[in-house]
């Protein structure tokens, strides 16, 4: 019993020793490690006092009081050490060199949106004047989203490992084909008529991955999709809302070619290509929506029909700007990126 109270003594006196040092630190990091070691939540002080209930009886009160005074002690003198250090400082500041109020600021670069940003939401405006939603999606989604409920069979070279990026298993480099990181937005498609129900006019931006490399191709891309169901619609609306997206964005003289092409969730399907810098480019993917694809989300086609496209937001941008690689757009120099 009389260890405890010994023990006690040496400890309170142990901690003023330590806060008379609280003079000594230079910084006011410093000061509040040394009092954090004395009076924080697992402090020399603060662990004594919670043996209290060791503390005999008749030695409770004493010893508690003197705990206290001890405490109040030293929460002077770290207020006091505090206040020296900022002194301290304020002096260093006011002898050192004077301060000329006078000087010209310093200029903060503003940053500005990245073109394919600002590409995005021009083109996310066009679509939204003419009525339509936008939506969103995730970057890694299931084989079924990006593939299957498309349409895509099994085999289709599309879902090689060649032209996708799968996800391995975790913890190991087993491949998992049921998850990629998508390879388009038309994972969207599926995800908003699940959702859903027609009539709906949606367009969803994101970043898309393949495995493709060239000066007009690159690995990670950001695409466009947009969809239309409802009772009724038509190719001829399709290339009405096409044609006046395209124009609206590169002038009512821009040449537009439709030309037919095969995805396995339209029919009929079709691409169109922009001439704009002396040179045809091909811009987006398009088609009315196939039958099995709205069976697949459980729609009826014998009452609603639609239409879809997928645009490469990289190309309408290296169009609207007239970079010739796509590249570019990825290397981030402000030399370029300040241009826009
Ligand atoms: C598709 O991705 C289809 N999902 C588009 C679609 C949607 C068709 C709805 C029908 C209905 P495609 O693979 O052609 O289609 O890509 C669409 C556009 O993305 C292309 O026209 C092109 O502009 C752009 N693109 C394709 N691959 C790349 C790439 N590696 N880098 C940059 N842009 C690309």
């Amino acid at each position: 019993m009389t260890d405890i109270v010994g023990e006690w003594e040496v400890v309170l006196e142990r901690v003023r020793a330590a806060a008379s040092a609280f003079g000594t630190a230079a910084t006011e990091h410093e000061l509040r490690e040394q009092n954090a070691r004395l009076s924080g939540p697992s402090g020399e002080l603060t662990a004594l006092m919670k043996r209290m209930k060791e503390v005999p009886g008749d030695k409770k009160r004493e010893l508690g009081q003197r705990s206290n005074a001890v405490k109040q002690e030293l929460e002077r003198a770290f207020a006091d050490a505090l206040a020296a250090l900022a002194r301290k400082q304020r002096e260093a500041e006011l002898s050192g060199p004077a301060i000329d109020p006078s000087l010209p600021g310093r200029n903060v670069k503003l940053g500005r949106l990245h073109p394919i940003t600002q590409v995005t939401y021009r083109l996310l405006d066009v679509f939204a004047s003419l009525g339509f939603d936008v939506a969103d999606g995730p970057e890694i989604d299931l084989h079924k989203h990006n593939f299957d409920m498309l349409g895509f069979p099994p085999d289709h070279p599309a879902t090689d490992m060649q032209d996708s990026f799968f996800i391995a298993k975790e913890g190991s480099n087993e491949v998992d084909r049921g998850a990629l990181l998508r390879t388009h937005t038309s994972t969207i498609q599926i995800r908003e008529m699940l959702k859903r129900k027609p009539p709906l006019a949606v367009v969803a931006p994101g970043a898309v991955f393949r495995r493709d490399d060239d000066a007009t191709h690159s690995p990670m891309f950001f695409q466009i999709e947009g969809f239309v169901v409802d009772e009724g619609v038509t190719f001829a609306q399709l290339k009405g809302v096409l044609t006046r997206f395209l124009r609206a964005l590169f002038g009512e003289e821009t040449p537009v070619k439709f030309r037919p092409s095969y995805f396995p969730f339209v029919e009929p399907g079709g691409e169109i290509d922009i001439y704009r810098n002396g040179r045809w480019m091909e811009v987006l993917g398009c088609g009315m929506i196939h039958p099995v694809v709205l069976e697949n989300v459980g729609y009826d086609p014998q009452k609603v029909s639609g239409f879809a496209f997928g645009m490469g937001v990289d190309r309408m941008a290296m169009l609207l700007y007239g970079i010739d690689n796509i590249k570019q757009l990825y290397e981030n120099d402000v030399r370029l990126l300040t241009q826009f």
